[in-house]
C-alpha cells in the first residue's frame, strides 16, 4: 500500500519537473495573488485588503454557512474554479485531464495542511493563519504589503 502510493506520488511528480521554471512560477504567484486580493485596484495588497477578500473567500466557500469548509466545500470551490479555467485553456484534452489530477492532488493536500487539527474541517482561525503564511511569503521585502516591488526568490528550490 506505501509503496503503492509512493510510485504513483513519483509518477505524478514527474511531469511536474519538466513544467518546473521556479523564478517564473513564484512571480505567477505574486502576481496572482495582487490581482485576487487588491480590493482598490491600486496594485498594492495591504493587510486590510488581504483580510477582508479572505474573509469574502470564506464565505464564498461555505456553501452551508456553518462557519466551516469541509473538504467537500474547499475541494468543490477549487474544483469548480479549476474547470472554468481548464475550458478557457487552448490545451488538448489530454493535457487537461494531466492538469486536472495534478491540480485536485495539490487541492486535496493544501486541504489536509489548512486543517492543521486534523479535524476534518477548517475554521475561520486556521484559514487565516494560512492566508497569514501566504501573505508573509510573498512580502520579501517585508514592508508590510504585497506589490510588484516584492522581489521574487531566485530559487524556490
Ligand atoms: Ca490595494
Ligand atoms: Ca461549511
Ligand atoms: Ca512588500
Amino acid at each position: 500500500m506505501i509503496r503503492k502510493s509512493l510510485i504513483l506520488a513519483a509518477a505524478l511528480a514527474a511531469p511536474l519537473s519538466i513544467f518546473s521554471a521556479p523564478a517564473l512560477a513564484a512571480s505567477h504567484a505574486r502576481d496572482t495573488f495582487i490581482k485576487e486580493q487588491d480590493v482598490n485596484g491600486d496594485g498594492v495588497v495591504t493587510k486590510e485588503e488581504f483580510v477582508i477578500t479572505r474573509d469574502q473567500l470564506f464565505k464564498a466557500i461555505d456553501a452551508d454557512k456553518n462557519g466551516s469548509l469541509s473538504k467537500e466545500e474547499y475541494v468543490g470551490e477549487f474544483k469548480a474554479r479549476l474547470e472554468k479555467r481548464l475550458a478557457a485553456s487552448p490545451d488538448t484534452a489530454e493535457k487537461k485531464e494531466e492538469e486536472r489530477v495534478r491540480q485536485m492532488r495539490q487541492a486535496d493536500v493544501r486541504f489536509g495542511v489548512l486543517d492543521s487539527d486534523k479535524s476534518g474541517a477548517i475554521t475561520p482561525a486556521e484559514f487565516a493563519y494560512s492566508g497569514w503564511r501566504m501573505f508573509v511569503t510573498h512580502d520579501t521585502n517585508k514592508d508590510g504589503t504585497v506589490s510588484a516591488a516584492d522581489p521574487i526568490p531566485a530559487d524556490t528550490n
